[in-house]
């Protein structure tokens, strides 16, 4: 049973669906038989990055580590799964140029910043209205909208199980799993 290994890069903004799609899409991988990793801020931003912030350079290092890490996997034969607003277009590219084409995959999880304020999860984007959090992205700190990613996911207007489907079905096309 072979797998070529790659990275499902997620990016879009807080609330956006990252962490429910990938870890769906992560479970899904399981079912197939597929050996993955998940890296997400519970795993990395609480411990590898927890002297990093939410400025501008803290977050190029974050997404820099991240991308260390991804690669590490990958040359292990593992398909990784990272879920990170990682709102910078160079930054991105950087952890492709690192990977190579091939190996890293954009998705984009696509939701308006309304529909992402709407849902507030963690009630972050009120906080970031109200001045208590500062640079939230959105609101006081840009996102730049991947150029040409290979998955576009509209979170606002599908389902997960949709959404996670699309993924599945592109990896599965690309032969990766
Ligand atoms: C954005 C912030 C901020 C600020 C705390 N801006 O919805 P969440 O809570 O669970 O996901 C967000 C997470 C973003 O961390 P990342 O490592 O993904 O960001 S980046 O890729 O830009 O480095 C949010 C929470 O951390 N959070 N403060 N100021 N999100």
């Amino acid at each position: 049973l072979g797998q070529k290994s790659c990275v499902l890069w997620f990016t879009g903004l807080s609330g956006s669906g990252k962490s429910t799609i990938s870890s769906k899409v992560d479970e899904k991988l399981h079912n197939l038989g597929v050996s993955t990793y998940l890296l997400d801020g519970d795993n990395v931003r609480h411990g590898l990055n927890k002297d990093l912030g939410f400025g501008g350079k803290d977050r190029m290092e974050n997404i820099r580590r991240i991308g260390e890490v991804a690669k590490l996997f990958v040359d292990s034969g593992i398909v990784v799964l990272t879920a990170f607003i990682s709102p910078y277009v160079d930054d991105r590219e950087k952890v492709k140029n690192l990977l190579g084409e091939n190996e890293f995959i954009e998705i984009y999880t696509k939701c308006s910043l309304k529909a992402c304020e709407m849902r507030d999860p963690k009630g972050l984007y009120k906080k970031a209205r109200n001045g208590e959090i500062a640079e939230f992205t959105g609101i006081s700190s840009p996102y730049e909208v991947p150029v040409n990613p290979d998955i576009t996911i509209d979170t606002e207007n599908m389902s997960v199980e949709e959404c996670s489907e699309v993924v599945i079905n592109f990896i599965r096309k690309g032969g990766y799993v």
